[in-house]
């Protein structure tokens, strides 16, 4: 039988196990990427370990979520991640130089290497044949220490792609259809793999585009083959030398297939308050739209901003509507400079934004009170916009150009009104590194700089005999990590766990972190619970940490997404499974838990794969799973990975 992409790239990096889906294995990192947000708690992390330098192939540290720098926080940790860089022999790319997953792609990716990145949209590498997985800054620290990563082996679904896209329908839609049909839930430890000839129609951003939104699915990445076409890609970028061919074997195995006839693809819409309910842009079309914003790790290529220049062209944003275009890369905004595309923007009245995450994260350009707001980013979860009554959609960047025309959603077919953007001829990428910052080959003299906003990561302690104390929250299914660990306004709080700790579930319950660590306080256990698919979304590890600064020791779900798993058992935090979802219903706030024996439950459940929990309130007892793997059931008996790592570092094991 033969090989698949997957199987390819993960087989030539396997450290540990056996390619077998479903069972846990090792993998040798080559890249790492952090941004601003996650990086400053990884790259303390990476501190801790005590190494003088990085050992894997090249590890990148972008700014690009805090760039607004209100207060003096984000500079202070900017200052960190530069001077950090530079002792451990990190590159540095510089505020304004562009969202880390875009700038990736075009100056480092080379397909056939395996990328863990502490942001959840790392797999948008897979558009040029990387593995490449969202991880939490910790498990990205340890890559960069040089610790194989350790996840779960995926089943591999090939979506194959036949025929060619319309005009107006874009590889947006593709990625829309496919979270249509997949939905956000259900799809943990899979891996989607393209294939087909339409793929051979697709340029290198448009497979990222695809790529990138897997992340809503819940995937542990999604790969597109290496050929011609990024070939050609990596030759404009000036980077040839980094090309090699990577396709499936003829006769590859696959767990599953879903085939999309892209011809008969139409253009789509994500609707509120999630990326899974997806609709048509027909069903939509009239809807009155407030603000459209263009931009992000998803849709921000020079091709789509060319492409949104040339529907503005010589037109003018309707009065009503705010207009604003974030170029996804310094590389980008220079190119439509070049071409005159920024000039149509400018002339058309939309609004120039740093090329950086912004309004992706609630940053700035939050909508006003029940505004439509027309977005080309990937996720809409209710308040991430920083207004709570926005009503979010995501569209492609065509779409949403010509939408903040008329006023309102806008069907390009209806009537067939809509001329087609022209198609941007490239002949190669502006390729300019200035605002990369190389580390000097030692770095044992750079100063590192820290500021008052500046931690340590806090301590874990190991799992005690018993756990005995309440259920300090119950949440709903489908709970991000954005509802977890709020970001927008709260973000420069990232390096200071006391006090981003009192935002946990701020826009969910206030309460919660003064009920969580009174019990904390008072010696008891606080343990969250919750419904199907909890965790999804971001890979921000503070939706862990946090939560365990406040004393929370186990998490009860119906289903917890992968990265958020990963991040519980890091910060030693019991992941548990309801065995039966009837238990879910059953369970209040308020409720006295208590896992008795937890130590020896926990190391007998790396067979029983059970753990009793007992409600003292109700006098039933709950099955619960924990499904973890052998290095995870080690993590959580000692108290976490850091814990973990530093017995290892003692015993000279790294
Ligand atoms: C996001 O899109 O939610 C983020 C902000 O990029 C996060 C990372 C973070 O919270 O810092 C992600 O996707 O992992
Ligand atoms: Fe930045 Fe948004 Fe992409 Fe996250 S999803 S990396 S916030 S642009």
């Amino acid at each position: 039988m033969g090989l698949n992409i997957t199987g390819k790239i993960l087989s030539s990096h396997l450290v540990k196990g056996s390619l077998e889906a479903g069972k846990a294995i090792e993998i040798r990192i080559d890249q790492t990427l952090t941004q601003d947000a996650t990086g400053t708690m990884a790259y303390l992390q990476f501190e801790a370990t005590g190494l003088e330098r990085v050992r894997n192939e090249l590890a990148v540290s972008y700014v690009d979520h805090n760039t607004v720098q209100v207060g003096f926080e984000n500079a202070d940790d900017h200052r960190y991640l530069q001077t950090v860089a530079a002792a451990k022999g990190v590159v540095f790319s510089r505020a304004g130089n562009g969202i880390c997953h875009q700038v990736h792609l075009e100056r480092f990716s080379v397909p056939g290497k395996t990328l863990l990145g502490s942001d959840s949209h790392t797999p948008t590498c897979g558009g040029i044949g990387m593995a490449a997985i969202g991880a939490g800054g910790l498990d990205v620290a340890l890559a960069m220490a040089g610790v194989p990563f350790s996840l779960v082996c995926p089943r591999v679904i090939n979506i194959k792609l036949s025929g060619r896209l319309r005009p107006f329908v874009t590889a947006k839609d593709i990625i829309l259809k496919v979270l249509g049909h997949f939905g956000v839930k259900g799809n943990v430890n899979t891996v989607f793999e393209y294939s087909g000839d339409g793929v051979g129609t697709l340029s290198v951003p448009e497979r990222a585009t695809i790529c990138n939104m897997g992340a809503e699915c819940g995937v542990t990445f999604s790969v597109f083959p290496s050929d011609a076409i990024t070939h050609e890609f990596l030759i404009k970028q000036g980077r040839g030398e980094s090309y090699s061919p990577l396709s499936a074997d003829s006769d590859a195995h696959y767990d599953g297939e879903y085939t999309i006839d892209l011809g008969a693809l139409e253009p789509l819409a994500a609707c509120p308050h999630s990326p899974g309910n997806v609709k048509s842009i027909r069903e939509l079309a009239g809807m009155k739209v407030d603000q459209v914003l263009i931009g992000s790790c998803t849709n921000s290529s020079y091709a789509d901003m060319a492409k949104v220049a040339s529907i503005l062209e010589g037109r003018r944003v309707n009065d009503n509507v705010s207009l604003g275009i974030a170029p996804g890369s310094r590389q980008v905004l220079m190119m439509i400079s070049r071409d005159g595309s920024l000039e149509k923007m400018v002339r058309s009245g939309a609004r120039i934004l740093e090329s950086a995450c912004g309004f992706c994260i609630g940053n700035h350009q939050s909508p006003g009170t029940n505004a439509v707001s027309l977005r080309t980013n990937n996720r809409n979860f209710e308040g991430r916009s920083g207004t709570a009554s926005a009503q979010v959609y995501l569209v492609s960047p065509e779409i949403a150009a010509l939408s903040a025309l008329t006023g309102y959603i806008a069907d390009p077919f209806a009537r067939n009104s809509a001329k087609a953007p022209d198609m941007p001829v490239i002949n190669d990428f502006i390729c300019d590194d200035g605002m990369l910052v190389f580390p000097p080959s030692d770095g044992s003299s750079v100063e590192i700089k820290r500021g008052p906003n500046i931690g340590e990561p806090p301590k874990c302690r190991p799992l005690e005999d018993i756990l005995d104390g309440e259920v300090s929250i119950k949440v709903g299914d489908k709970i991000t990590t954005d509802h977890i660990m709020p970001a927008g306004q709260r973000l420069k709080y990232r390096s200071n766990i006391p006090l981003y700790s009192t935002f946990v579930f701020e826009n969910v319950d206030p309460s919660f972190h003064t009920r969580s660590a009174a019990l904390r306080d008072e010696g008891k256990a606080s343990f969250i619970v919750a419904g199907a698919s909890y965790g999804q979304g971001s890979s921000r590890e503070h939706a862990a940490i946090c939560p365990m600064y406040l004393g929370v020791k186990a998490v009860l779900a119906i289903s917890i997404e992968r990265i958020h798993q990963a991040n519980l058992c890091n910060f030693g935090i019991l992941p548990l499974i309801f065995e039966n979802e009837d238990d879910y219903r059953s369970l209040n706030q308020g409720d006295r838990l208590v896992i008795e024996d937890a130590r020896s439950q926990v190391e007998k459940a790396a067979v029983t794969k059970q753990v009793i929990v007992r409600n003292l309130t109700r006098n039933s007892d709950y099955v619960m799973k924990l499904d973890v793997t052998p290095l995870q059931t080690d993590m959580l008996l000692k108290g976490g990975r850091l814990n973990q790592i530093r017995e290892a570092l003692d015993e000279k094991q790294i």
